[in-house]
């Protein structure tokens, strides 16, 4: 099976400067948009590995801006720690010096990152300390980057987080129903319908000024942090895709999303997706002990609230995908995104049950 990927990805590879011969390939992590491979190279005798990727065009059109994005970052953070290579990814250019490889046949876009060893992701948390270093992660890749030079970074996808036109998507997608969808999914429908008033409480700061934007990286769910295999600690913060102008609450929204119920995204099961308030006080202890410095006081007191806006938001998503006929996040089963939103309006239901404690907890 390895021995087959490989096949297929060696007219992409020779494009690298692997400094080797490639032996094995196999498909990696279970990211939902970028197709993810572990290569193995043999340097002289040492196995070695490299992240190879194939990105999504669908989801980012503008692939040299991106990869522009990913530079910065990644040499801002690298400048900044020269002393730990895991700290930042690492690119390793094509035979052209070019961050990534197009290919002419197709137009695929792929890139090379060096394997960061000795850490993992995991999908689900499962201990508050976990909790707690993700979140400092995340809080220390926000404070590295507030002093990045170069202007803002390129918006790769118009409207991340812009939850009010995710709705004013998700009613148009359901008026069409072009799926006959809509029937199979009444409740989740209801349940989104009764949650458009609080869509625009970020949006709206943001644009008068209540709340600043920053350097964000958009996408903070707890598979996109490494952790130390030894000792837990947050090693580096990767898919740096969606990094760009945004809130910190869009950034701990989607931590709290993740990283506050021990179970899957798409469990089937909702009497096993419990908000646990003991892991959102380890987040919010670890998020403050890196980024509690530079928070503005209207942006430590949405950051409960940022967990349902996100939560939300994605279980939204979710289901504008599942009316949509699975066009944008990778499904591996039928009916996989409307799991996957019924888990996060799951959430949303118990987070807003909870607002009261969370908030206490925060002041
Ligand atoms: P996606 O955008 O599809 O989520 P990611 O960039 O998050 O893709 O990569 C998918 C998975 O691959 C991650 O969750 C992580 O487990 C693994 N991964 C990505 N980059 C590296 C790296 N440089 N070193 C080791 N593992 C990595
Ligand atoms: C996608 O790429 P990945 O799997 O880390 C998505 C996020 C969603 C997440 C839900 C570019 O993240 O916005 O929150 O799935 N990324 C993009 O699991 O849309
Ligand atoms: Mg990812």
């Amino acid at each position: 099976m390895s021995q087959e990927t490989l096949q297929k990805l060696l007219p992409i590879l020779r494009n690298f400067d692997l400094r080797g011969v490639a032996t094995d390939a196999e498909p990696w992590g279970s990211g939902h948009i970028n197709s993810t491979f572990r290569v193995t190279v043999d340097q002289s005798g040492l196995p070695v590995h490299y992240i190879l990727q194939g990105i999504n065009r669908h989801v980012f059109p503008n692939v040299p801006k991106l990869m522009e994005n990913i530079q910065r970052i990644t040499r801002h953070l690298a400048a900044k720690n020269p002393q730990d290579a895991r700290a930042t990814l690492t690119l390793v250019n094509d035979h052209h010096g070019n961050p990534f490889w197009e290919n002419p046949a197709d137009g695929g876009c792929y890139r090379l990152y060096l394997f960061i060893e000795g850490a993992s992701t995991v999908d689900a948390v499962s201990s508050p300390e976990q909790a707690y270093q993700a979140a400092r992660a995340f809080g220390a890749f926000q404070c590295a980057l507030a002093d990045l030079p170069g202007g803002p970074l390129f918006e790769t996808i118009v409207d991340f987080h812009h939850t009010p036109k995710r709705f004013q998507k998700f009613l148009a997608v359901l008026k069409e129903d072009k799926q006959g969808r809509a029937a199979l999914c009444q409740k989740e429908i209801d349940f989104a319908l009764a949650h458009e008033k609080e869509c625009a409480i970020v949006v709206e700061r943001l644009a008068d000024g209540r709340l600043p934007w920053r350097v964000t990286h958009n996408d903070t769910k707890i598979n996109n942090v490494m952790l130390d295999d030894k000792t837990g600690a947050g090693v580096c913060v990767i898919d740096l895709d969606t990094c760009m102008p945004g809130s910190v609450l869009y950034d701990f929204g989607d931590e709290i999303r993740t990283t506050t119920a021990s179970a899957a995204e798409d469990e089937k099961d909702l009497s096993k997706v419990n908000f646990d308030l003991n892991l959102f006080r380890a987040l919010i202890q670890g998020y403050l002990s890196t980024a509690g410095g530079f928070l503005t006081p209207e942006e430590k007191r949405l950051l409960p609230f940022s967990g349902r806006l996100l939560t939300f938001e994605c279980g939204l998503r979710f289901l504008t995908d599942f009316l949509e006929g699975d066009v944008y996040f990778r499904t591996h089963r039928e009916g996989q995104n409307l799991d996957r939103c019924r888990t996060q309006f799951h959430l949303v239901a118990q987070m807003e049950a909870k607002e009261a404690e969370m908030n206490a907890f925060v002041q």
